[in-house]
């Protein structure tokens, strides 16, 4: 099986996560503006639809993420994940615990899970997580039911209490990328700021060049 992980170089700087609903568009439409635009990771997310779809979107940006090298990830359902062959899986605090994941996944498979607060992402890390999202950082319209936002103070909080690579997700655009990563975070996962822009490659380009040039500051 080709395994894409180990020619992404910074794989975690920008995830974009796929929405249907906000882009008005299909998840591999997302997904190819979004490579194109140089997206290290695509998410696809869709709590609605029904798993045949899912499975052939998963197939399909399963193909570009090779063609662009970035890493491909599937939201909440570890069967669409393995059948499509992913990169790995995306599991929040309500899905299969992530202990009962690990060993189901393919060796090299990533094991990414949503936390919010210090202790889940320690849990996260003693379950055998790649790396974590972390949020919402702030407030955010596209998830129901989030917790409450956790701000920066948490994301450097949470870097100091985890050696895993915290993607800071919920709220965060463009102008707020700058104190997102000098608070830390390894990169961040986004839903509106880009895919509901209606210039989902233009603002990749964007983020990516705003988190390069932060994180070049930080090394300083
Ligand atoms: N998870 P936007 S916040 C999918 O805190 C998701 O775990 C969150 O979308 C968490 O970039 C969130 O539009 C929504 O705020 C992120």
């Amino acid at each position: 099986m080709d395994r894409s992980i180990a020619v992404v170089k910074a794989p975690f700087s920008l995830c974009v996560i796929t929405d249907e609903q906000i882009s008005g568009l299909r998840h591999r439409e997302v997904a190819v503006q979004a490579l194109e635009g140089g997206a290290t990771m695509i998410q696809l997310r869709d709590k609605e639809g029904d798993l045949r779809s899912l499975y052939e979107e998963a197939v399909a940006i399963r193909q570009l993420c090779r063609r662009y090298k970035s890493l491909f990830i599937v939201n909440d359902r570890l069967d669409v994940a393995l059948a499509s062959e992913a990169d790995g899986v995306h599991l929040g605090q309500e899905d299969l615990p992530p202990e009962r994941a690990r060993p189901l996944l393919h060796p090299g498979m990533l094991l990414g899970i949503s936390t919010h607060s210090v202790e889940e992402a320690r849990a996260a890390e003693a379950a055998g997580a790649d790396y974590i999202g972390f949020g919402p950082v702030f407030p955010t319209a596209s998830k129901a039911g989030t917790r409450p936002t956790v701000g920066v103070d948490g994301i450097r909080m949470v870097k100091a209490a985890v050696a895993l690579p915290v993607l800071a997700i919920g709220g965060i655009t463009l102008e707020r990328v700058p104190e997102v990563v000098h608070a830390g975070a390894d990169g961040v996962a986004v839903i509106s700021a880009i895919v509901g822009s209606g210039r989902i490659t233009a603002l990749c380009r964007q983020f990516l060049s705003r988190i390069h040039e932060r994180l070049a500051q930080e090394r300083h």
